[in-house]
């Protein structure tokens, strides 16, 4: 009777209770969208009151996108004309924090965002996500025992909920971080463990939230911190990021990320590091079991995620700079207490990051023309083969290098690569996110990258922030060229190295926009229909579905088949001689390239 793991063919075919494997399998798998949907919203419920005490000009952050604010309270329907920032910002706020609670039947306001063609296939569906919380509820309400036991239709649910994550709770979160703490543009940085100082208090900022980032980031710089760290002997405080909270600060401010997700006991195992700093999600508890080796403090700040061997120390966001100063002076505490340590020297790689949809924009297009227009030219005249997402964890189930084998080939290729969460921190490693690295790409793509001076795989941000891609793409249909709706364009995503509940809410909430992903495996392969209706069956309504490849290079190839499909759809796949570019067809490729618009597109 229960919890149950039934597998198709295997000795008892249905449960006592007469579910078959495919109705449990899928009940499983709509039960792990909705914990991923329920990390994100908790996270960006999180966001949004911090964004409202910011509006309220209660501490020590500020408004500082305000050209993005107007654009968001637009989409909220909140007039801007001849209204103060501050006045705009409270009504956002307000606004923003009651679409988690909402109770009507009205869809959630970000979905205006969606092309008008996906937006009608939610209607159609009936899976407009009404309040973001109501769709977790309601997706664990339909999951349990005796309730939905059709798993096409636990299927809808499971996309309503996994919609409410991707164009609710992560595109609010990613939004109202950027109006508050500035929406990322191109700057260098540096990954990976090198980035520990040996003569400073190293400080690690692990999780996912960037209200305690920021505020540590703040605290760091006060000049009453940086004298007691030097009455201590070190030189300075040296914040470093781990996971995504790494990438939200290596995005906005350019500190470095020392590692990603697997990596973060190797980061205390330095015995450099004076404090791991953690809020929620992705933190491992084996952390305070290495820390014991060390005069490592873990240092927990948020109730909701305490673990044996840390201490907690409350991150109270209506005091925010106290309690970061509260963190800091614990750590730089630590710092005499150092015994030998190791900082590998070697492992330094500088990184270009900072992509935001916005970034796209302005780079492609340049400052006075802002627009996906080039980028839509160089995909229709096949310079740009198409655009790929590699995004989500590492785990060790895989090559650890597979997202390196993955991106080489797809930008080999003259595929762009977009990156986020810790497979973003594993290409910068890798070399791959930065300028230099477009001579690692195929002629055309090299000739965009070089031509621009961009990276061949763009870093868009944290795993929070894949809503960036889903505008991204939004803005490459609308841009006209690339037919009408997301399910059309020459674009695929991946999570190869997956081992988180959010990257398949992700995966879900991609599928259900009409993006085609690819992941090394799914929780579903005992129960054969359903496995199908994922792989196959999911086509027929959403205009796109599941697939499963278990090696980095079979994952690449499937996901160039993928576009190359695509392309032959739009009837943009035809080949075309290569031209050697002069210095003015170099000019002219940020701003359109002269062939543009010429390939019978749709
Ligand atoms: S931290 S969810 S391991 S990307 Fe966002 Fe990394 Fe995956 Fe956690």
């Amino acid at each position: 009777m229960g919890p149950c793991q039934i597998i198709d063919g295997v000795e008892e075919m249905i449960g006592v209770c007469g579910a078959t494997a495919d109705t449990v399998a899928a009940r499983n798998f709509a039960r792990v969208v909705a914990s991923g949907t329920a990390a994100h919203t908790d996270h960006a419920r999180e966001m949004v009151r911090g964004f409202l005490e910011t509006a309220k000009g209660h501490g020590p952050h500020q408004i500082k996108d305000v050209e993005k604010l107007k654009a968001l309270a637009e989409v909220f329907g909140i007039v801007t004309e001849g209204r103060e920032t501050q006045e705009i910002a409270v009504e956002l706020g307000e606004r923003a924090l009651a679409e988690f609670g909402k109770q009507d039947n009205e869809p959630i306001s970000m979905l205006k965002r969606a092309v008008p063609k996906r937006q009608a296939i939610w209607k159609k569906l009936g899976i407009a996500p009404r309040g973001i919380d109501r769709e977790v509820v309601e997706m664990m309400h339909r999951t349990h025992m005796g309730v939905d036991q059709d798993y096409q239709n636990i299927m809808l649910q499971a996309s309503r909920c996994a919609l409410a994550d991707g164009w609710g709770s992560s595109m609010l979160s990613t939004e109202l971080t950027d109006i508050m703490f500035g929406t990322p543009v191109p700057r260098r940085a540096v990954v990976d463990l090198g980035s520990l100082k040996p003569d400073q208090v190293n400080i690690c900022v692990h999780g996912h939230e960037p209200l305690l980032a920021e505020s540590l980031c703040i605290a760091a710089q006060d000049k009453d911190m940086i004298a007691m760290a030097k009455k201590q002997g070190a030189k300075g405080i040296n914040l470093v990021g781990v996971c995504c909270t790494g990438n939200e600060i290596l995005m906005r401010r350019g500190i470095p990320v020392a590692a990603g997700f697997v990596q973060q006991e190797i980061v205390i195992s330095t015995g450099a590091v004076e404090a791991m700093v953690g809020d929620v999600q992705c933190i491992m508890q084996s952390l305070g079991e290495v820390a014991k080796n060390f005069h490592t403090d873990i240092i927990t700040t948020n109730y909701r995620a305490k673990m044996p061997g840390a201490i907690h120390i409350q991150f109270e966001e209506e005091a925010a700079l106290e309690s970061a100063k509260g963190i800091l002076a614990h750590a730089i505490n630590n710092y005499k207490k150092r015994g030998k340590f190791f900082i590998p020297k070697e492992e330094k790689v500088d990184v270009v990051v900072g992509f935001s949809h916005e970034t796209i924009n302005y780079m492609l297009g340049g400052s006075f023309r802002a627009s996906y227009r080039p980028l839509n030219d160089n995909i229709i005249n096949g310079r740009i083969r198409g655009v790929a997402a590699i995004v989500g964890c590492d785990n060790f189930h895989l090559d650890d290098d597979a997202h390196e084998v993955i991106a080489r080939e797809l930008i080999k290729n003259n595929v762009l690569v977009l990156a986020t969460g810790c497979a973003a921190t594993s290409l910068g490693r890798a070399g791959l996110a930065n300028p230099e690295a477009a001579k690692y790409c195929g002629d055309s793509l090299r000739e965009v990258c070089e031509a621009v001076g961009m990276p061949p795989v763009l870093h868009m941000g944290s795993c929070v922030d894949n809503s960036r891609i889903l505008v991204a793409a939004t803005q490459m249909v609308k841009q006209g060229g690339l037919g009408d709706d997301i399910s059309d364009l020459p674009a695929i995503g991946t999570a190869p190295l997956w081992m988180s509940e959010k990257a398949v809410a992700i995966g879900q909430y991609f599928v259900a926009s009409g993006a085609q992903v690819v992941f090394q495996d799914l929780p579903t392969t005992g129960a054969k229909e359903f496995n199908k209706y994922l792989l196959e069956g999911l086509m027929g309504p959403l205009g796109a579905h599941w697939n499963v490849a278990k090696k980095p290079l079979e994952i690449a190839r499937l996901m160039i088949s993928a576009i190359d499909s695509k392309r032959e759809a739009l009837g943009i796949n035809k080949k075309k001689d290569r031209v050697l570019f002069d210095m003015d067809m170099r000019r002219d490729l940020g701003a359109g390239v002269p062939d543009a618009g010429c390939q019978g597109h749709k």
